[in-house]
């Protein structure tokens, strides 16, 4: 079969609600992923952030297939002999105190807006079905009822309504705005560190610290949506480092599994999870022993291999590089560690001409917001590979 043919497949008999590349995949290594006419591509996608290990980590897929055969889920009604490790490496490694496993990244943050709701009610007083979360404009957090319900997309929205109430909407990386729609009711404040699908946006200096003091003072539990920053994409383990604060929640996804599994799960440094009693919340494949093995060995490659403070020197030099690149129609270049984006003037009509036009060189990566190209390399990416990948974004640009 040729990739029109499978692209014809996918067209015939699946639902359309994405319209990707006509690039058809059948292999990965590293940085590098192979489609099925044997052309080689450099990912600077890693599926959303999922792949920061990169592509089919050996050490991961050993550790997948070993647990494959020895016991994949069990269920919680019993228990297993990885869950507990599971917990234990992930509250060293992020200092938390509380572990809460699920699958996708927006079942973490349904996870945590269930939370907050009942500390809610619990600590604060609120009267029944009343609890408001704060959350941003242009946010992204997943694709439920409950998360479009406070989406400010039109396409994320459009058509799905009746949305779930209790949300209030904010300006981004405002501070003050935070302050302000804070009420008797308020339990918790959700928010990207960085804005991954609004086009990378990078809050103004000393935003997370505010917020943080804001939510301390005014007894609102901070929630951290880290799916997408987490886990070394910016250079830290979690973003919330580059500030020096601690989130109450704080939720994690996609390379928690290197890209193998689906497995998410919601942090708690404070006592907000204790309010979670037997019977309240779960999932049937949450805290599955397969999950727990590939998410263990996920998060020890990131730190045995160097992973995080690669993606913080690689990042600044990937960054340094593409501010090298002069072109009239680049509005603006930012990044964090191994997240980065251009974002082109309206005039250059639309970034999606140039992402193709890197395909055919070669390099995968994604538009975003019609005029933003944003470049998220798997972490463990070499000096000479950066080197690579510049070559032919300036000469794509140029
Ligand atoms: C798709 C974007 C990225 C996320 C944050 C929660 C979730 C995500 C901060 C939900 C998911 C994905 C999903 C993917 C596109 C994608 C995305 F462009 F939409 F914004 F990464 F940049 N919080 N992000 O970024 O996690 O339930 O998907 O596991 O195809 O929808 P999920």
């Amino acid at each position: 079969m040729k990739a029109a043919d499978f692209i014809d497949l996918e067209e015939q008999f699946g639902a359309h609600n994405y319209k990707p590349l006509d690039v058809v995949l059948t292999r990965g290594e590293r940085v590098w992923v192979w489609d099925v006419e044997g052309r080689r591509y450099m990912d600077c996608l890693s599926a959303y952030s999922a792949v920061n290990q990169g592509h089919c980590h050996p050490k991961i897929r050993q550790a997948m297939m070993d647990q494959a055969a020895r016991l994949t889920l069990t269920s919680r009604a019993f228990r297993n002999d990885q869950l507990g490790l599971l917990y234990r490496e992930l509250c060293q490694l992020t200092h938390s105190h509380k572990v809460l496993p699920m699958n996708s990244g927006a079942e973490a943050v349904e996870s945590a807006i269930k939370t907050v709701r009942k500390w809610g009610y619990r600590h604060k007083d609120i009267p029944e079905n009343q609890a408001e979360i704060i959350v941003c404009a242009n946010n992204f957090h997943g694709r439920t009822i409950t998360i479009v319900s406070f989406s400010t997309d039109p396409t994320a929205r459009g058509g799905f309504g009746p949305f779930t109430p209790g949300f209030k909407i904010i300006p981004f990386g405002d501070a003050a705005a935070l302050e302000a729609a804070i009420t008797d009711r308020t339990v918790a404040f959700l928010v990207e560190p960085i804005q991954g699908e609004a086009g990378v946006i990078i809050p103004p200096d000393g935003y997370l610290r505010q917020v943080r003091e804001i939510c301390t003072r005014r007894n609102v539990i901070l929630i951290l949506d880290e799916i997408q920053t987490g886990l070394g994409r910016t250079g830290k383990i979690l973003a919330e480092e580059h500030e020096g604060i601690e989130a109450d929640l704080t939720l994690i996804g996609k390379a928690l599994s290197g890209g193998f599994y689906p497995v998410s799960a919601v942090l708690s440094t404070s006592e907000v999870m204790e309010v979670l009693k037997p019977g309240e919340h779960g999932s049937t494949f949450g805290g599955n022993p397969l999950a727990c093995a590939v998410a263990r060995t996920a998060l020890r490659v990131l730190i045995e291999e160097g992973m995080v403070d690669n993606a913080a020197r690689m990042g600044a030099y990937f960054l340094e590089g593409l501010r090298r690149i002069r072109n009239p129609m680049i509005k603006s270049v930012r990044g964090r560690g191994l997240m980065l984006a251009v974002e082109l003037s309206p005039e250059a009509g639309g970034a999606r001409q140039y992402c193709l036009s890197l395909k055919d060189r070669g390099l995968l990566c994604k538009d975003t917001h019609t005029h933003t190209i944003r470049f998220a390399p798997p972490l463990l990416i070499t000096r000479e590979e950066v080197d690579w990948a510049l070559e032919q974004i300036t000469a794509a640009l140029g």
